[in-house]
């Protein structure tokens, strides 16, 4: 039997490669490449994308490939696929959700407490010698007992939520709706919500309905003691407005795992050191980045054998 051909974007580890192999003709976009560079042959072919990392698959590649019937994502964020293109089209987008949610809540508990005690700048000061020379590190900033602010209780926010609660501080949350969690304050204004906390997190999903979400007001109500960590996606941050309060101090801090242009971040946060910088990788452990492909292989079977699929989207 003839296998069927898919396009894999970006590069995959071998343990995924070896089973896209077997089951499937794979052609691949490297990161960065163009369509136009394909072979002819992957254009009339390919009948399921592979994909893969941030960039924009928009209605110019959907429509590029005329039997393309399924985008099977490598993950739980979609807002660079435009699925209402891809619906109008017939064809089915899924993604990965929940085998992901540990690793993302874990980063984000890890970066509160590395950017409130300051682990990085202590061990640099360790190393290099300073506490010898110098003395003791300045004094940080206490994590249990703060107020916690989460963006979104999904089902990351929740698990961030869940981890916060033994610090015995208070955990607010925004949202539109009311969640089933009593044990959390809901707050239907993020403005308002960020003058009480001393932490707001980020984890609501990307997209244009959360586009600058948080501004100018927020990370000021949020004050010159404040932390900001995110964990969703750049766009959810005015990001010039970011780079303004950190230069002047109007927060404290910030933890960040996503940024707008990725990976290629805007040079200004560099320089500052009142912000921790990690390269988008709260998924990224052999563990679930392993059960990631799993799932992505298992919705691609699932489509090519007229079965339901695991996790779509649309
Ligand atoms: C990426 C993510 O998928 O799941 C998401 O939405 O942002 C990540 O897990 C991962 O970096 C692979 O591109």
């Amino acid at each position: 039997m003839t296998k069927p051909t898919i396009l894999t974007f970006e590069s995959y580890d071998d343990w995924d490669v070896e089973p896209l192999e077997a089951a499937y003709k794979v052609y691949n976009l490297p990161y960065e490449g163009k369509v136009s560079d394909l072979p002819a042959d992957a254009i009339t072919e390919v009948e399921a994308f592979a994909f893969r990392g941030h960039g924009v698959l928009g209605a110019d590649i959907i429509n590029a490939f005329p039997k393309l019937g399924m985008i099977a994502n490598y993950g739980v964020g979609y807002d660079t696929i435009d699925v209402d293109h891809a619906s109008s089209r017939g064809v089915r987008v899924t993604n990965t959700p929940d085998v992901l949610t540990d690793d993302v809540a874990d980063l984000v508990i890890g970066m509160i407490i590395a950017q409130s005690r300051g682990i990085v700048g202590a061990s640099n000061w360790v190393h290099s010698g300073n506490w010898a020379r110098n003395g003791a590190f300045p004094l940080q900033s206490k994590v249990s007992g703060k107020r916690f602010g989460i963006v979104g209780l999904g089902r990351i926010g929740r698990a961030v939520a869940e981890r916060l609660q033994p610090f015995g501080g208070d955990v607010y949350y925004y949202s539109r709706t009311k969640k089933d969690a009593p044990q959390w304050t809901h707050c239907t204004d993020i403005v308002s919500m960020a003058e009480k906390v001393d932490v707001l997190v980020i984890t609501v999903s990307g997209g244009p309905e959360t586009a600058g979400l948080i501004g100018a007001e927020t990370l000021t109500a949020l004050g010159p003691q404040g932390l900001l960590v995110n964990a969703s996606r750049g766009t959810t941050v005015d990001e010039a407005a970011l780079l303004d309060a950190l230069e002047t101090g109007t927060i404290r801090s910030a933890a960040l795992d996503v940024y707008d242009n990725e990976p290629h971040i805007d040079p200004r946060f560099l320089t500052l050191d009142n912000v921790l910088l990690q390269p988008h990788q709260s998924s990224g452990t052999v563990e679930t980045r392993k059960i990631m492909g799993q799932l992505q292989r298992d919705n691609l079977a699932a489509y090519f054998a007229g079965k339901p699929l695991l996790t779509p989207v649309n």
